[in-house]
C-alpha cells in the first residue's frame, strides 16, 4: 500500500524545504513538492530528489565497525557499546572526563540533537568545541547593528525595487530564493551581483562588480560616501532610529573613492552607479552571502555592508530589507549548529572547557590537563570541512580512541577506531526550523532504519545503560528508544506555544508564532541604545574592533600576503553538494562527477597550463592534486575550487587554509587564504 507522508529536508540550508514522501513497502519512492511552504513549494533541489538513492545507497554504513590492524571489521552492537563504555570509564578514571572531545556540526539538524548534550552532560562533562564553521561574524555583525538577526519574509524579494546579491550565490546556494528574485525582476526590479567570480546567479544582473576577495569593506564605504555627498541618505530615517550616524560620516573622510577603486579593484564609474542606484531605487533588499564574512575582516566588513541599508533607510519596510539571517522560526532556542557559540565560563558547567572549532586541529593537540585522549564525532565531518586538514588529521592520529557516528566512509570516518551506523533524515522524526523560511516544520519518519541503523537517541539509551547512568537521569533526559517516546518528547517542546502540535506539523509546515513577515517593521531594535547601532560600543568592548564599520585589510589575502604565494583561493558552495554531502552518489556524479581548480587564461599561461592539465595547488600547509579548468569569468589572481570533496575526489580544499577565527563572532576565516598553482609534468 503506497502512503503519502509530509517531511521536510533538515540539511544546512536556506532553503529547508518541505516536501512529501511516497513509501510503498517501507521503500522510498518518489519525492514531490509542498506547496504549503510558501518558500519552497516548486519543491526540492536535486540533492533533496538524490535522497531516494541516499537512504538506499549500497555504500551506507549500516553496522558497527571496528578498526583491527588498519582493516574496518563488523561488530556486535553490544561489543561495540561495550568497547565504547569500557574506553569512557578508562579515560575518565584516569585522566577525567574532560580527556574526551565530543564534536558535532551541522549535518542534521533538528531538536533531538539536544540529547547529545544531555548525555554528554550525564557522564559529567567532556571538552566540546564553540565558535562555528558557517555564519557568526555576520550573525554577530547584524546583531551588535540591529539588535537581533531577523529578515523579511522569503517571498518579500519580489517587492523590492533593488536587490543587491553581495556575495551570494542562491543559483547554487538557495535556489528557491532564486524564484522570487525572478518573479522582482519581471515587475522591473533591478539586480546587483558582487562577486568575485561570475555565477549563475550574476548571469541575470543588471549591474556586476568583481571585487578583489576581502575588501568589499572599503567598496561599502566608498559608496556611502558618494550616496550622502549626493544628499541621497535618508534623513528622517537617520534622525528617528540611528546612532553614530555623524561620527559614521566623519570616518568617511579619510576614504578616496580613487584609492578605493584600487584596493577593492572595481572601477570608480562601476561604484558610482551602484552608489546612484542605491541612492535613488527604493525599497533596496541587500542579500550579502555567508562566504564573504569568513575572512578575518568578515565582521567589520557586514557591518560596512550593513551600514549602506541603513543610511539608505532600507529597514523594516516591504521589499527593505537586510536579507542575512531569519531566525524567528528557532523559538526552541535551537542554534543552526549545535556548539555554543561562546567559550563556557562558568566553572560549574560540565562543559566547562570548550576550543575553538576554527582552530580544531591545532587545539586538540595544545590543550592540556587533561591532554584529549578521544574524541566522539557525530554529524560533523571535520577533516573535510574544518580549516587544515593536515592539522586536524595530526590531531585525530593523536588520539588513543575516536567513535565517528556516520551514514558514510568519509574522511572523519576513515580517521575512527570505532564507526557507529547513523541514521538519515527519514528514519526519526525530529523538528526543524529554518535561517530563511519562516515555518516550524516535523521532519517524519517515513521509513525503519535499513541494517543496523540506529538513530543516536538510541546510541546514548543504550551508552548511558551501559554506563549505569541512575534511571532516573535516563528517563528524564534520554527519550526511551522508540517511535512513540520520541514523539512524546518532541511534543513536549511544542506544548507551551499556541497553534503547534504534532498533529498539526503533521500535515505540513506552520508558521512560527508571532512572526513579523517585515522585520523591524516596530523599529524596536535590541540594542544597547534601542536604536540602530552605526558606532557600537559593544563591538569594541567584545571583539576589539573599531566601534565604526571600518575597512581592515585581510590577514593573508591580495595586497597584505603574509606568504609569498600569489593566488587567492575562493572555495565556495556548489549546487549538487551540501558541503560534503551527496557527493560520493551515483546521480550526482553523473552531473557534477571531477573535481577541478578554476584558474583564468591569464594566470593558467603564465604557469604554462591549459584546460583539463593535471595541477598541483599548494603552500605552506598542504597541496590538492587535482585538473585546471580555465575559467574566464574569474577574477584574474583568484582559482576556485568547491569546498566538500572527500580525499578520495582530489582533497579537501582545506588541505590549503589556515585555522584561524573571523574578528568577530568565533566564526572561522577559511577564503584569507594565499596559493600558488604548477603544472604536474
Ligand atoms: N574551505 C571551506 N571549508 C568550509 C566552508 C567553505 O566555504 N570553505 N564552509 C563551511 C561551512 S559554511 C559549513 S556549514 C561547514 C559544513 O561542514 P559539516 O558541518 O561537517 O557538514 P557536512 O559536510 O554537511 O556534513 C557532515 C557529515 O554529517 C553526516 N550526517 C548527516 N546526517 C547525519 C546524522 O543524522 N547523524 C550523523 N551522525 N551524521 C550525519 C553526513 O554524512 C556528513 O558526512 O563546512 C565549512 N567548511
Ligand atoms: N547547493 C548548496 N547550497 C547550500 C550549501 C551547499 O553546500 N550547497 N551550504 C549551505 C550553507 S551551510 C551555507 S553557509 C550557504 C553558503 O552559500 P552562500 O551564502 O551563497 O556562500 P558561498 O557559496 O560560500 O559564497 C557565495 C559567493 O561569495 C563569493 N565570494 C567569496 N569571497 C568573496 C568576497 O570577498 N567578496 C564578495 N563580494 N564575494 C565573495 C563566492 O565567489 C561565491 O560565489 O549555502 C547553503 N546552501
Ligand atoms: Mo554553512
Amino acid at each position: 500500500m503506497r502512503k503519502t507522508i509530509n517531511t521536510a529536508c533538515p540539511r544546512n540550508c536556506y532553503s529547508s524545504c518541505s516536501f512529501k514522501v511516497e513509501v510503498e513497502k517501507s521503500q522510498i519512492i518518489s519525492i514531490e513538492n509542498q506547496p504549503l511552504n510558501k518558500a519552497t513549494s516548486e519543491g526540492p533541489c536535486l540533492k533533496g530528489l538524490s535522497y531516494i538513492e541516499r537512504v538506499r545507497s549500497g555504500n551506507r554504513i549500516l553496522y558497527p565497525q571496528l578498526k583491527l590492524k588498519g582493516e574496518f571489521v563488523r561488530i556486535s552492537w553490544d561489543e561495540a557499546l561495550t568497547i565504547i563504555s569500557n574506553r569512557l570509564t578508562e579515560f575518565k578514571t584516569r585522566f577525567g572526563s574532560h580527556s574526551i572531545l565530543f564534536y558535532a556540526a551541522s549535518g542534521m539538524s533538528g531538536l533531538l540533537n539536544n540529547v547529545s548534550y544531555n548525555f554528554w552532560r550525564l557522564f559529567g562533562g567532556v571538552t566540546t568545541t564553540y565558535g562555528n564553521l558557517c555564519w557568526p561574524a555576520g550573525l554577530e555583525a547584524t546583531r551588535l547593528t540591529l539588535g537581533d538577526n531577523r529578515h523579511n519574509s522569503p517571498w518579500d524579494i519580489e517587492n523590492a525595487g533593488l536587490i543587491v546579491l553581495w556575495g551570494k550565490n542562491p543559483a547554487e546556494s538557495n535556489i528557491h530564493q532564486s524564484v522570487f528574485i525572478e518573479a522582482a525582476q519581471r515587475k522591473g526590479a533591478k539586480l546587483v551581483v558582487i562577486d568575485p567570480r561570475r555565477t549563475p546567479s550574476s548571469e541575470r544582473a543588471d549591474l556586476f562588480l568583481q571585487p578583489i576577495p576581502g575588501t568589499d569593506a572599503i567598496l561599502a564605504l566608498a559608496v556611502a560616501k558618494l550616496i550622502i555627498e549626493s544628499n541621497d541618505h535618508s534623513i528622517d530615517f537617520i534622525n528617528s532610529y540611528v546612532i553614530g550616524f555623524e561620527k559614521f560620516y566623519e570616518l568617511l573622510d579619510n576614504v578616496n573613492i580613487h584609492e578605493a577603486s584600487i584596493e577593492c579593484g572595481v572601477p570608480v564609474s562601476f561604484i558610482s552607479e551602484l552608489a546612484d542606484l542605491m541612492g535613488s531605487v527604493t525599497p533596496m533588499t541587500i542579500v550579502p552571502g555567508y562566504g564573504m564574512q569568513r575572512y578575518s575582516n568578515g565582521g567589520q566588513t557586514i557591518r560596512c555592508l550593513l551600514a549602506l541599508s541603513v543610511i539608505t533607510g532600507n529597514i523594516g519596510r516591504e521589499g527593505a530589507c537586510w536579507h542575512y539571517a531569519n531566525l524567528q522560526s528557532y523559538i526552541f532556542d535551537l542554534k543552526k549548529e549545535p556548539e555554543s557559540y561562546y567559550p563556557v565560563q562558568d566553572a560549574d558547567n560540565p562543559f566547562r572547557r570548550s576550543i575553538p572549532t576554527a582552530t580544531l586541529g591545532k587545539s586538540m593537540q595544545a590543550v592540556k590537563s587533561p591532554k584529549l585522549k578521544m574524541a566522539w564525532v557525530e554529524r560533523g565531518n571535520p577533516v573535510a570541512q574544518n580549516p587544515d586538514t593536515n592539522e586536524t588529521i595530526r590531531a585525530f592520529r593523536k588520539l588513543e580512541f575516536v567513535v565517528v557516528v556516520e551514514q558514510f566512509m568519509t574522511d572523519t570516518a576513515l580517521e575512527a577506531d570505532l564507526i557507529l551506523p547513523a541514521k538519515s533524515m527519514f528514519e526519526q522524526s525530529d523538528i526543524i526550523g529554518s535561517y530563511w523560511n519562516p515555518y516550524i516544520q516535523l521532519k517524519q519518519k517515513v521509513i525503519d532504519p535499513p541494517g543496523e541503523v540506529k538513530p543516536e537517541t538510541e546510541i546514548y539509551y543504550l551508552l548511558a545503560n551501559k554506563l549505569r547512568f541512575s534511571q532516573e537521569d535516563i528517563d528524564s533526559y534520554i527519550p526511551f528508544p522508540d517511535d512513540k517516546s520520541t514523539d512524546d518528547w518532541l511534543a513536549n517542546y511544542l506544548k507551551d506555544h499556541d497553534g503547534l502540535s504534532l498533529e498539526v506539523l503533521k500535515e505540513g509546515p506552520v508558521m512560527a508564532p508571532g512572526i513579523q513577515h517585515v522585520a523591524f517593521s516596530d523599529m524596536n531594535f535590541n540594542t544597547p541604545s534601542g536604536k540602530i547601532e552605526l558606532f557600537s560600543v559593544e563591538a569594541e568592548k567584545m571583539w576589539g574592533v573599531n566601534p565604526l564599520p571600518t575597512y581592515e585589510k585581510v590577514l593573508e589575502g591580495h595586497g597584505n600576503r603574509q606568504n609569498d604565494y600569489p593566488l587567492c583561493l575562493l572555495s565556495p558552495v556548489t549546487k549538487n553538494r551540501i558541503h560534503s554531502q551527496f557527493g560520493n552518489l551515483d546521480c550526482i556524479k553523473m552531473l557534477d562527477n571531477e573535481q577541478f581548480v578554476a584558474i583564468s587564461s591569464m594566470d593558467a599561461s603564465e604557469r604554462g597550463i591549459e584546460n583539463n592539465d593535471d595541477v598541483r595547488v599548494f603552500n605552506d600547509r598542504g597541496e590538492v592534486k587535482t585538473k585546471a579548468r580555465l575559467d574566464n569569468s574569474l577574477r584574474t589572481g583568484n582559482v576556485v575550487i568547491y569546498n566538500g570533496y572527500w580525499n578520495s575526489e582530489g582533497g579537501s580544499p582545506n588541505l590549503l587554509s589556515i585555522d584561524r577565527e573571523t574578528d568577530m563572532g568565533h566564526g572561522t576565516a577559511f577564503h584569507d587564504n594565499m596559493v600558488e598553482v604548477e603544472l604536474i609534468r
